[in-house]
C-alpha cells in the first residue's frame, strides 16, 4: 500500500489526533499544523495541536493559533502526527513520542528535511524532500481526504509556503509551490494579512535588533558572509529571539554571498548558528551536522555551548563554556 494510503486510512479509522509543532517554531510547521487541524476537524474529528515553545508573534493571527496547547499526555491520542521536525529532539517531546510510539505505533512524520532519527520510531514517513514546506504535502493529503478548502484552511497553508520560501525569493520555490500558491488564493487566503503580519510588522526593537546586527556584517574574500548578535545586544534593542528572524537571510543576500552565517547567544548560555547558501555547490546541512545540527542544503543550524566576545581586533570569538 502507498504511504499516502495508509495515512488516509489511520485517519479515517481513529478519532483523536494530536498535531505537534516544533520547538522555536517557523511559520511552516505552526500553520501547516493549524491547517491540518482545521481540516481533520471538518471530518468530524477531535484534533489539537501542540508546541513547547510559545507561538510567535507573526502568527497569532492565524485561525485557532490560540487553542495551540504547551503540553500532552500520551493517553489522549490515538494518533500522533509530527510536521516540519527535522528530528526527534526538534518535536521538544521526544521522551513523550518515543513512548507513544512504543505503545500505540500511531506515529506519523510529515516532512520535507532529509532522513533523520525520527523515522526509526515514526510508523508512517510521509517525507517530500522537494517540497518546499510541508504545506504543499499536507495540503495534498487533504485533498485526496476530499476535505473542502476553506480560507482559513488557505490562510495558513499560504503563510507556510510564503514563510518557508522567503516570500518565493527562495530558490526552493518550484512550479508546483506557486500553482499551489494561486490554488490557495482562489480560495480566499488573505495574502495581505500574511504579508502585514510576516514581513512589514517589526517592531521597534526588532529593527533597533537588526541593525545592530546589519552593522557587524563582515565579508572574506571567499564570500564567507558573517554577523554576530549577544545577549546583550537584544536587551539594549529590547528585543527577543523571534526579532532576529529573517536576519540571515538578508545577510545571505549581499552580492557575492556564498555561505552567510549568524552567531547568536541563547537564553540557555549557548550560542545558535544559522547558516544560509544560495550555491548548487555547498551543502550547509553539512556543515551543521558537523556541530550536532541539521536542515536542508541551503538552509542549516546547529547550537553549541559558549559565549560571544569581542576582541581586541573588532572581530568577536567563540568562549568555550562548560555546558
Ligand atoms: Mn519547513
Amino acid at each position: 500500500m502507498e504511504i499516502i494510503e495508509k495515512i488516509i486510512n489511520l485517519i479515517k479509522k481513529y478519532d483523536n489526533f494530536l498535531l505537534v509543532i516544533h520547538e522555536n517554531p517557523d511559520g511552516d510547521t505552526v500553520a501547516t499544523s493549524l491547517a491540518l487541524q482545521i481540516a481533520l476537524r471538518k471530518l468530524g474529528k477531535s484534533v489539537e495541536s501542540v508546541c513547547k515553545d510559545d507561538i510567535p508573534k507573526p502568527f497569532a493571527f492565524l485561525p485557532l493559533a490560540n487553542t495551540v496547547r504547551k503540553d500532552f499526555l500520551v493517553g489522549d491520542y490515538d494518533a500522533i502526527i509530527v510536521l516540519d521536525c527535522g528530528d526527534l529532539r526538534r518535536t521538544g517531546f521526544p521522551q513523550r513520542l518515543k513512548e507513544f510510539a512504543k505503545h500505540k505505533k500511531n506515529l506519523i512524520n510529515i516532512d520535507h528535511h532529509p532522513k533523520n532519527d525520527l523515522h526509526k520510531i515514526a510508523s508512517i514517513n510521509l517525507i517530500d524532500e522537494n517540497a518546499a514546506a510541508v504545506s504543499e504535502i499536507v495540503f495534498n493529503l487533504t485533498r485526496l481526504l476530499h476535505i473542502e478548502l476553506d480560507k482559513d484552511m488557505a490562510t495558513c497553508f499560504l503563510t507556510s509556503l510564503y514563510t518557508d520560501t522567503g516570500g518565493f525569493k527562495h530558490p526552493n520555490t518550484t512550479p508546483r509551490s506557486l500553482e499551489y500558491a494561486a490554488t490557495w488564493l482562489a480560495h480566499g487566503a488573505r495574502l495581505k494579512l500574511i504579508t502585514k503580519n510576516i514581513s512589514l510588522n517589526r517592531t521597534v526593537s526588532s529593527l533597533k535588533l537588526w541593525g545592530i546586527a546589519l552593522s557587524r556584517i563582515h565579508k572574506n574574500s571567499f564570500g564567507f558572509v558573517t554577523t554576530v548578535v549577544t545577549r546583550r545586544d537584544m536587551e539594549k534593542a529590547g528585543a527577543s529571539d523571534n526579532d532576529l528572524s529573517g536576519v540571515v537571510n538578508m545577510i545571505n543576500s549581499i552580492p557575492g554571498s556564498m555561505i552567510a552565517l549568524l552567531l547568536s547567544e541563547t537564553s540557555d548560555g549557548k550560542i545558535k548558528a544559522s547558516l544560509r547558501t544560495d550555491s548548487d555547490e555547498i551543502d550547509v546541512s553539512k556543515i551543521a551536522h558537523l556541530f550536532g545540527g541539521g536542515g536542508h542544503r541551503r538552509a542549516s543550524g546547529f547550537t553549541i555551548p559558549g559565549r560571544l566576545k569581542q576582541n581586541i581586533r573588532g572581530g568577536w570569538n567563540i568562549i568555550q563554556t562548560d555546558h
